[in-house]
């Protein structure tokens, strides 16, 4: 069992100079595992149905998870990574949009350096991710890595390489990143990293023998706006909502229906309108 997941003084300071903090440990690694055993239930078949698609395909799968399996909804909304996110953003937290980011081994899924708030489109731009680990997630299996402080620079230029390998639907990429500078947020299962939405960050193919399993949540406070045709659409999972700018969410039953299927399927198509990544793919 773990108590709490808040950050120390010397912990968010940490956060804010670089952008980013990790280890944090919100589950036992057992239970962890139990969960990978699930994601393997669950997703795996799922992803199996779509695997004549490139991986920048699978978000059909991958997103919005939690409006589908209850379990999802439990784990992202786990109240130590929720400690550790209001330590960051404050008392009342949106969760806004959840993906799997899972890579088999020998899988060619990359994620080219990026930062999201150049397409998620909040302002104010306070918003982060907890990345939340099943398996180990380690350099040998495609860990993320991040660019210390390039949260505090501006939204750096991407072309769009539509690559089919990419994870990222337009494969953006920022190409002048000094990789030398690069962090490996290593982790064991049932820990989290902490990122900002403007860090530079990405992730290489898995080379080892392990799977690569890890889910992001991102979370933002109420107060944001979303450009975009659609009001944003998100779950209240701590506080108050004051502003009404999210069409509020509830979780899902405890046995997932085709009925939860539509609704995720239609969550991800407003948020990818919202973000741009429904134009086709060259
Ligand atoms: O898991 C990865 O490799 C990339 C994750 C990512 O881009 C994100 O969480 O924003």
């Amino acid at each position: 069992m773990v108590s709490t997941g808040s950050l120390s003084a010397p912990q968010l300071k940490s956060y804010q100079d670089n952008g980013y903090y990790a280890p944090i440990r919100v589950m036992s690694e057992g239970q962890a595992t139990d969960l990978q055993r699930q994601y393997m239930e669950d997703v795996m078949p799922e992803l199996e149905k779509i695997s004549h698609l490139p991986p920048k395909e699978h978000f059909w799968v991958y997103e919005q998870p939690h409006l589908r399996h209850r379990w999802v909804y439990e784990l992202v909304t786990n109240s130590a990574v929720l400690d550790a996110v209001e330590s960051v953003l404050g008392p009342d937290l949106i969760l806004w949009s959840p993906r799997w980011f899972s890579k088999m081994p020998g899988g060619s899924d990359v994620v080219t350096w990026h930062q999201d708030d150049q397409y998620y489109g909040f302002d104010p731009s306070v918003g982060m991710t907890a990345w939340i680990a099943l398996s180990e997630s380690i350099p040998a299996n495609g860990c993320l890595r991040v660019i210390p402080g390039s949260h505090k620079g501006e939204i750096m230029p991407a072309v769009e390489t539509f690559g089919d390998s990419n994870s990222l639907a337009r494969g953006q990429e920022i190409v002048d990143v000094d990789e030398t500078r690069a962090v490996d947020l290593s982790l064991r299962p049932g820990e989290i990293s902490l990122h900002h939405m403007r860090i530079i960050h990405g992730s290489a193919p898995n080379s080892s023998d392990i799977p690569r399993i890890g889910i992001a949540p991102r979370f933002v406070r109420p107060e944001v706006q979303q450009k975009g045709p659609n009001p944003p659409e998100g779950m209240l999972v701590r506080g108050k909502d004051q502003y009404g700018h999210f069409r509020l969410l509830d979780p899902p039953g405890e046995v997932s229906t085709e009925d939860d299927r539509e609704r995720q399927r239609e969550s991800i198509r407003r948020i990818r309108e919202n973000t741009g990544h429904l134009q086709p793919a060259r």
